[in-house]
């Protein structure tokens, strides 16, 4: 049983960061994308990127996919700042899917303090992934 994640919908994310509450670009709102690793620490996908994102944006889709192959292995889904010199990351959520492969959830939350990420499921199973 592996399960694609098809789509990431950001509900909230900080728009600040660190102690001075810096604005993550200085005259427009984040251009946010996501990236997601396995238990390996190798890069699954990287996604596309929403420009200057707004409050009133929010809640706003990235598309997938990939896949994660083993529900029981931890996996990492940063949310990144797009910038010309260096990308920074926003949040990054560790997760795994284990105990949700009986009910096949279309959907699932992932929070932190001050974002809420969520994943649209296809659960697969083996027997039918090769068809
Ligand atoms: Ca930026």
């Amino acid at each position: 049983m592996h399960a694609v994640v098809t789509e990431v919908t950001v509900h909230s994310l900080p728009f600040t960061c660190g102690e001075e509450d810096r604005p993550w670009d200085l005259t427009s709102g984040p251009d946010v994308y996501y990236e997601s690793f396995n238990a390996q620490n190798e890069r699954l996908f990287t996604s596309t990127v929403a420009d200057d994102v707004r409050p009133q944006d929010l809640p706003f889709s990235l598309p997938g996919s990939f896949t994660v192959q083993d529900p029981a292995e931890g996996h990492v889904i940063c949310l990144m700042d797009s910038d010309l010199i260096e990308d920074e990351v926003i949040t990054s959520i560790a997760f795994e899917l284990d105990g949700l492969a009986a009910d096949r959830p279309d959907t699932v939350c992932l929070t932190t303090e001050d974002t809420t990420l969520e994943l649209s499921l296809e659960w697969k199973d083996p027997d039918t992934a090769q068809s």
